[in-house]
């Protein structure tokens, strides 16, 4: 078991107490030391221990057997490494997350497979821009998919600097009414260096911060603000600037600035991840139901519905479409589309392609048979 000094320094990187019990339990040996991964590259891994950064690459029984399960190393995962080559460690062991936020990506072999984006956070920062970023349909995607992996959010608007009042007090309005009950905001311009004090509430000493949002919306500029000019004195942590993206002339979408999640020390000692704006945000959803809970809202009106089991399609006395914007439920049905076709079994899905070709092929006959009734009538009238 290792020394309480070195428990301190993980301390002070955000190891949260129940990874403490999994630590002391694992047999470890003077070589194989606990390291939190702070940035992962496709050729290798960093990782830091509280007072250096080193590199690594996983052991490729440890990748396999992640693979197997559906899961990856990700930013903010705790792992035992031990020294493989003078410059690089070899990962060997992979702590159970408390938390992980994952999507679905397309691999291009059909199933959409899980991709795991951060693990161990303790609240993730919703970024959105308040200029052409603001977009209440894709918050509510972001909104699931911290809801799915039951990490609390905040939403941080930024570019509050850049509107009028009268505009900023609209879109705050629309913003809060799409927030779950109990769910914080905050608008702010993520250069002022004011921000610190705006998020200390969530930024203590231990935790740790995942930035998410889409291309431009500030998350590397936030980083910045946050981790402060005296970088050196932040003490150990990957205290490399953030690039930002430049601002664009007509629209202020970004350009993909980022390409690696990367986590940073704060001067108090919270930790945050830095991330780059996810081009398509495509929920992880084991089961459809899931959705519910994330548009509460939608559930609670359903029970004011007349027909019990109603789909809040076109059927009268729907007490959710007289009662949730139009947009929103779209969005609701469209998320739970998503989620039973990315559920379906493969058996299910290929039922599912020979109904729709057998209806295809329906068609096609109707369509002749009435061509030549067509044509016959021509020849006797
Ligand atoms: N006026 C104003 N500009 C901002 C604010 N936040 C970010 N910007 C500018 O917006 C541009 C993009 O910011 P980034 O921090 O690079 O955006 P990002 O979210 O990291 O983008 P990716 O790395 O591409 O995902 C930069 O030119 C920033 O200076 C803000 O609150 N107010
Ligand atoms: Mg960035
Ligand atoms: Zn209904």
């Amino acid at each position: 078991m290792m020394d309480s000094h070195d428990f301190e320094a993980l301390r002070d990187i955000g190891l949260p107490a129940p990874l403490v019990q999994q630590l002391a339990l694992l047999p470890v040996d003077d070589d194989t030391r606990p390291w939190r991964v702070v940035e992962v590259q496709r050729e290798h891994l960093v990782l830091h221990d509280g007072h250096a950064a080193c590199r690594a690459r996983a052991a490729p029984a440890l990748l396999d057997a992640l693979l197997a399960d559906d899961d990856a190393l990700a930013v903010g995962d705790w792992v035992l490494a031990r020294p493989e080559q003078a410059d690089r460690w070899l990962l060997v062991e992979r702590l159970q997350p408390v938390t992980q936020l994952a999507r679905r990506v397309n691999d291009g072999r059909g199933s959409p497979r899980r991709q795991v984006l951060v693990s161990n956070v303790d609240t993730a920062l919703l970024l959105m821009g308040l200029d052409h970023d603001f977009n209440l349909r894709r918050l509510e995607r972001y909104l699931a998919l911290v809801r799915l992996a039951g990490v609390p959010a905040v939403l941080v608007l930024t570019k509050a600097d850049a509107l009028e009042p009268a505009e900023l007090a609209r879109r705050l309005a629309q913003a809060r009414a799409c927030l779950p009950e109990g769910t914080a905001m905050v608008a702010l311009d993520s250069r002022a260096p004011a921000c610190t004090q705006l998020l200390a509430p969530w930024a203590g000493p231990g935790q740790t911060l995942v930035l998410l949002g889409s291309s431009g919306a500030g998350k590397s500029t936030l980083t910045n603000t946050l981790v402060g000019p005296d970088r050196g004195a932040a003490g150990p942590g990957t205290v490399e600037f953030q690039a930002t993206g430049p601002e664009r002339a007509g629209d202020s979408r970004g350009r993909h600035t980022t390409t690696v999640r990367t986590l940073h020390r704060l001067p108090n000692g919270a930790c945050i991840i830095d991330t780059p704006g996810l081009r398509a945000l495509r929920l992880d959803v084991g089961d459809a139901a899931q959705l519910d809970d994330v548009f509460g809202d939608i559930l609670r009106w359903a029970g004011q519905c007349r027909f019990r089991d109603c789909r809040h399609l076109a059927e009268p006395g729907c007490a959710v479409r007289e009662s949730v914007p139009p947009e929103r439920l779209r969005n609701f049905q469209k998320l739970q589309r998503e989620a039973k076709r990315d559920t379906m079994t493969a058996l299910e899905r290929r039922e599912q392609l020979a109904h729709w070709k057998a209806r295809g092929r329906e068609g096609t006959l109707r369509l002749r048979a009435k061509r030549s009734g067509q044509g016959s009538g021509d020849g006797t009238g």
